[in-house]
């Protein structure tokens, strides 16, 4: 018996029980309990099987992550899966919830595995750039077959228990309780005195694939599809590849070999991080932990434009019935006819099962006219991105919105204070800003107004979670963290033009870096005519962007613009003509081109938006560097294995970032280039941003 691993006998069943909340991780603590509880049911005369089963709210969801990077404690994972293995007694796994990582793996140690109807198996290591280190890269092969397995590896999702009954991972589907469930099932195989099935001894499902490689190194190429700039799926499906050509102790022994590499690896130091920002931006600064948030059922959208329409889908695709509102029939028309061809292209890729366009459109209501929230616990509004209109919503949504709705607005740059100010429930107010397309972007800014209500606060962080979104609390400022940051980014971009750098230099150094897309490219697939438009509603000038303009490149949508694209394409081509327009334009100005290193072009790329980071951080619009490395992994393609612009500052180091920023300040002549004053401190101090987490 330890504090948390129990040992009951029921008859000659031993129930094994992990009992160690949240998750049941696999800490020091759970392995040393499972290999005494089974040991001692192991040596009890009167016990024929055994059953392993978790309490609380899921089997175990993997080793424990918080151990990672500290000295290993005895016994490891491989050890306690011996002992289970190697038990003369028929070990059964009994699952629910998710048996995730080493979680699985133990359960694929166990001799027979059972599972509730909606409990999901998979090994989800490479999410943290790792693979499974636990032996599941040669056992899972042997359950499931090395197609199946290399999928579920290299891609890193879950499947349902159907799947794995289906697919041989489990042996049957039973009722819950778990351990009540797996008990009867031992009953079972010890009375139809049943073999012990040992994985590691079994490669029935291996030969056909030992037969014509190409079933796994097809597997393995679709799988290995998505993972740019990626080292874990790679590595992974080669580990899996040795369960194909060598003996099962050598494969695991190069498990293991690969499993370090990539433990010790950069890549994988940046998505352990990234899993633990996610988790503590959902936690509210100054709200305390318990504080309740309000019940949404019903939910109403305004505005069925881009944005409203993705927003719309996404409360469709977690099952919340929402009304969609707009001022006439038309525009009304035109969105829900755009969300219903979004879902049928979906359903026709295999995205979404056949039938779900038509499910979630039954969700999704049109209506004309305010009025119409009157039954809302949640409005979100998704309208033309300026003030007066804006205000022109949220004051008759006062009138119309029952007592305790709460009040959100999409805006990705206004002041929430002023429009909560318009309305007589200031507390109510709060901007849930979203990114497009809305119905695919996960991340979610949730703007924290000077009066919202604390319980208003959780509300929007809980229903954001329940749509699949990652929500981050921001303040009120312009931009709020990411298009803040963006700026501050953008404003050197453009600033490359002038001196010597052309779009596609610019945009392949921010791409070889690891973002989706250059400023350039971006540019382009936004419109630059909007950035013109508003230039000339502000009298502000950028004349090779003006240039441009005035020439009718306003990117994609005229097929040229920094770039030209052929018809039907959206590959940005380099076009003389942009660096003939460039020159011209800086003729024009007396300006002259200079040679521009791309080191000089990351630097000035990254380095401002980390600055801009830091003043954030000043100014607590955002409560810690982590929650601006999750909006920037979720919201602007922030590659995963480098954690985010604040951790890969602390990767650089805060000293050599804040010595360059100074030099470029005096070289480009741009005093807001100079360091912020708290990155000042710490790359004076010798300190990181990650210390700030520890009070420095
Ligand atoms: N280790 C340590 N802490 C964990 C953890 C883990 N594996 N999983 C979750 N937590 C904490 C989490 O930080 C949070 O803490 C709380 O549990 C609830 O989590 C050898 C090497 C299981 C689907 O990758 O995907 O096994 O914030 O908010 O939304 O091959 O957690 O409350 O303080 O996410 O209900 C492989 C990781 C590990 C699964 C539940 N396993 N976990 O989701 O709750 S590597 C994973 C999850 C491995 C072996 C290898 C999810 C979940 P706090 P939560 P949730």
């Amino acid at each position: 018996m330890s504090e948390v691993v129990k040992v009951e006998r029921h008859d000659a069943i031993a129930i094994v029980t992990i009992d160690s909340p949240p998750v049941n991780a696999l800490s020091a603590a759970v392995r040393k309990g499972i290999a005494e509880g089974v040991k001692s049911a192991q040596a009890d005369d009167s016990v024929k099987a055994i059953v392993i089963a978790c309490a609380g709210r899921t089997f175990v969801a993997g080793a424990d992550i918080t151990e990672f990077g500290k000295p290993p404690q005895s016994p490891s994972l491989h050890e306690v899966i011996e002992v289970i293995e190697n038990s003369t007694k028929p070990v059964v796994a009994a699952i629910h919830g998710t048996a995730l990582g080493g979680g699985l793996e133990l359960a694929l140690g166990c001799h027979y595995r059972v599972a509730v109807k909606d409990a999901k198996l998979g090994l989800p290591e490479v999410k943290l750039g790792l693979l499974p280190g636990g032996g599941g890269t040669q056992r899972l092969p042997r359950a499931v077959g090395p197609e199946l397995a290399v999928k579920m590896i290299v891609g890193g999702d879950p499947i349902s228990a159907q799947d794995a009954l289906k697919n041989g991972l489990i042996e049957e589907i039973v009722d819950a309780p778990p351990a009540v469930g797996g008990e009867s099932f031992a009953r079972k195989i010890v009375a139809e005195k049943r073999p012990l099935r040992r994985l590691r001894d079994d490669d029935s499902k291996l030969a056909a694939a030992k037969a014509d490689k190409s079933i796994f190194t097809n597997a393995a190429a679709a799988a290995n599809k998505r993972s740019r700039g990626l080292e874990a799926p790679v590595t992974a499906a080669e580990a899996v590849s040795h369960s194909l050509d060598q003996p099962f102790d050598q494969a695991l022994k190069t498990e293991r070999e690969l499993f370090l590499k990539l433990m010790n690896g950069d890549q994988s130091k940046a998505q352990r991080y990234a899993f633990f920002a996610e988790r503590a931006a959902a936690k509210i600064d100054g709200v305390p932990d318990g504080t309740k948030g309000r019940e949404v059922k019903q939910v109403a959208v305004i505005g069925a434009g881009t944005m409203g329409g993705g927003i719309a889908m996404s409360f469709a695709n977690a099952g919340i019935p929402v009304t969609i509102i707009e001022m006439a029939d038309e525009p009304l028309k035109r969105g829900l006819g755009i969300m219903q061809k979004n879902y049928e292209a979906t359903a026709a890729r295999g995205g979404i099962p056949a039938d779900a366009p038509a499910k979630r459109m039954g969700l999704i209501k049109g209506a004309v006219g305010l009025e119409n929230v009157k039954d809302a616990d949640l409005i979100i509004e998704a309208v033309f991105e300026t003030m007066d209109i804006k205000k022109d919503v949220f004051t008759k949504l006062d009138q119309f919105a029952k007592p305790g709705a709460v009040l959100a607005s999409n805006t990705s740059y206004l002041d929430i204070d002023k429009i909560a100010d318009v309305t007589k429930r200031p507390q109510d107010v709060l901007g849930m800003h979203f990114f497009s397309p809305a119905n695919v972007m996960k991340l979610c800014e949730i703007v924290r107004g000077a009066k919202t209500a604390p319980d208003v606060l959780v509300t929007a962080v809980n229903i954001a979670k329940k749509i699949a979104k990652v929500p981050v609390v921001v303040g009120v400022c312009d931009g709020f963290v990411g298009n803040r940051m963006l700026a501050a980014r953008s404003k050197q971009s453009e600033k490359f033009l002038f001196e010597g750098a052309l779009p596609q230099q610019v945009d392949a150094v921010v791409t070889k870096f690891g973002m989706p897309m250059g400023p350039f490219a971006m540019g382009d697939l936004a419109g630059l005519d909007i950035g013109w438009r508003s230039r000339k509603d502000r009298g502000i000038k950028s004349e090779i962007a003006d240039a441009l303009c005035e020439a009718g490149r306003f990117g994609q949508k005229t097929g040229k613009g920094y770039y030209k694209y052929e018809q039907g394409s959206r590959s940005p081509l380099p076009d003389p003509e942009v660096e003939k327009l460039i020159d011209e334009t800086l003729a024009k100005l007396g300006l002259k081109r200079r040679e521009i290193s791309d080191e000089e072009i990351l630097e000035r790329m990254m380095y401002p938006m980390i600055n801009e980071g830091a003043r954030i951080l000043e100014e607590k619009i955002a409560a810690r560097p982590s929650d601006i490395d999750v909006v920037w992994l979720y919201g602007y393609g922030w590659p995963i294995y480098r954690g985010g612009p604040m951790f890969y500052a602390d990767q650089v180091g805060l000293k050599k970032i804040a010595d360059r920023l100074s030099f470029y300040a005096k070289q480009t002549n741009d005093p807001s280039l100079e360091p912020a004053p708290l990155l000042k401190r710490l790359a004076d101090e010798g300190k990181t941003f990650a210390s700030l987490a520890k009070g420095a």
